[in-house]
């Protein structure tokens, strides 16, 4: 068990660049919201905000969006100085921005928090200081900050009242107001273009048992569309076979949880929306994140390992992610259940990200 240190309210900048897709900002505002939960003063320093007015229309109370743009340095002198500089994803900050944290009567601590992995180094490397030893930044220190799956890694954002939201959830009122039809097996979707998708729509399609497929805004659709389209159908059809299918407009990060809680299958890509549906407790198959040099291969491979993923599911994601060739196994949603529940319950054993985060800060600043 870990234990919970108070620390006091401290100023946060966190900087975020959009590199592509909505993880890299959905991360970050999640971050963000958790931290000013917990009585934290954030500014988000972000290139393209867009993004935000779907996915936090609500914005959050301590949370304050600035543009990271040319004229950021201007801003930044004109507020107050901040004691944590989160560097997100390894986006850099302009030199002349280095200059004014490194000028700062007590310069802030400085962390780079990294991308998800569930591989062995991420334990050795989580916590390394490097110090800054030549630049505008000479004479500070960065600290690497890993999210992670196990002790003695950065953990999971999960915000402190998740559990009790969730247990609030009631899921035919969800679906009723959100005019989604229970129709059989609901399946939400969202991915990038797995080269198993036209097999696995067919599949569907031809089912015994109804499927209701939930697609997400976005590349998901734009995925599925061209696939129908090659199949011969409408490419906005709305029932294939057994198969309906229900476009989704982007949602608030909120009801994607809300979605997620739902649906009795997700597919989920990218890093923020696996976390959330490891939360979720529902089987689901992940998309993982394709790098060119296919590191993205042995990523894939630690995280089934740490799941504990029985053979159809690891195999499931191993052809979904085009790794090995088809045919896709046949679902085995209750083994998948089990397997997804006992692996949220080792990580509710450890403390989540913003914790430790508070707890990185406050011992070492
Ligand atoms: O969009 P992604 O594919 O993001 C990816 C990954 O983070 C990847 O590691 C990174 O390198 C790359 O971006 C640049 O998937 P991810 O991480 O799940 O982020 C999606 C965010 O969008 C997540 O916070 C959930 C949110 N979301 C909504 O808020 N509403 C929606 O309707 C949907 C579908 C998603």
């Amino acid at each position: 068990m870990w234990t919970i240190q108070k620390v006091n309210t401290l100023r946060w900048d966190i900087y975020c660049k959009v590199i592509d897709n909505y993880g890299d900002i959905g991360v970050c505002w999640r971050l963000c919201a958790d931290l000013a939960q917990r009585g934290q003063h954030v500014r988000l320093w972000v290139d393209d905000a867009t993004p935000l007015r779907w996915m936090a229309p609500q914005g959050q109370a301590g949370v304050q969006v600035l543009a990271w743009s040319g004229d950021a340095l201007q801003r930044l002198q004109a507020l107050a100085p901040a004691d944590v500089l989160v560097e997100a994803f390894g986006c850099e900050l302009e030199p002349e921005l280095v200059a004014h944290y490194a000028r700062s009567a007590r310069p802030p601590l400085w962390i780079n928090l990294e991308y998800l992995s569930a591989e062995a180094w991420v334990q050795r490397c989580h916590g390394l200081p490097s110090p800054v030893l030549q630049g505008p930044g000479k004479g500070l220190t960065k600290h690497f900050f890993y999210p992670g799956f196990i002790p003695g890694t950065g953990g999971l954002l999960r915000e402190a009242d998740l559990a009790q939201r969730q247990s609030e959830f009631d899921r035919d009122a969800w679906l009723t107001q959100q005019g989604i039809a229970p129709n059989g097996q609901l399946v939400s979707l969202f991915c990038y273009e797995p080269q198993a998708l036209g097999d696995w729509l067919q599949s569907l399609a031809a089912g015994r048992q109804r499927t209701n497929l939930l697609v997400t805004a976005g590349r998901a659709q734009a995925a599925v569309q061209a696939e129908l389209t090659r199949m011969g159908a409408p490419p906005d059809s709305q029932q294939l076979g057994t198969m309906t299918v229900t476009w989704l407009e982007h949602m608030s990060q909120r009801y994607y949880d809300h979605l997620l809680w739902a649906c009795d299958l997700n597919f989920v890509r990218g890093e923020d929306s696996l976390v959330r549906a490891l939360w979720s407790g529902k089987p689901f198959i992940w998309s993982i994140y394709p790098q060119a040099d296919r590191a993205h291969h042995a990523k894939l491979s630690a995280f089934l390992d740490w799941l504990q993923a029985p053979t159809s599911l690891r195999q499931f994601h191993r052809v979904w992610n085009g790794i090995d060739a088809g045919p896709l196994p046949a679902l085995d949603l209750p083994a998948w259940t089990q397997t997804v529940l006992a692996a949220r319950l080792r990580l509710l054993q450890q403390a989540d990200l913003a914790e430790q985060l508070l707890l990185f800060v406050g011992k070492n600043r």
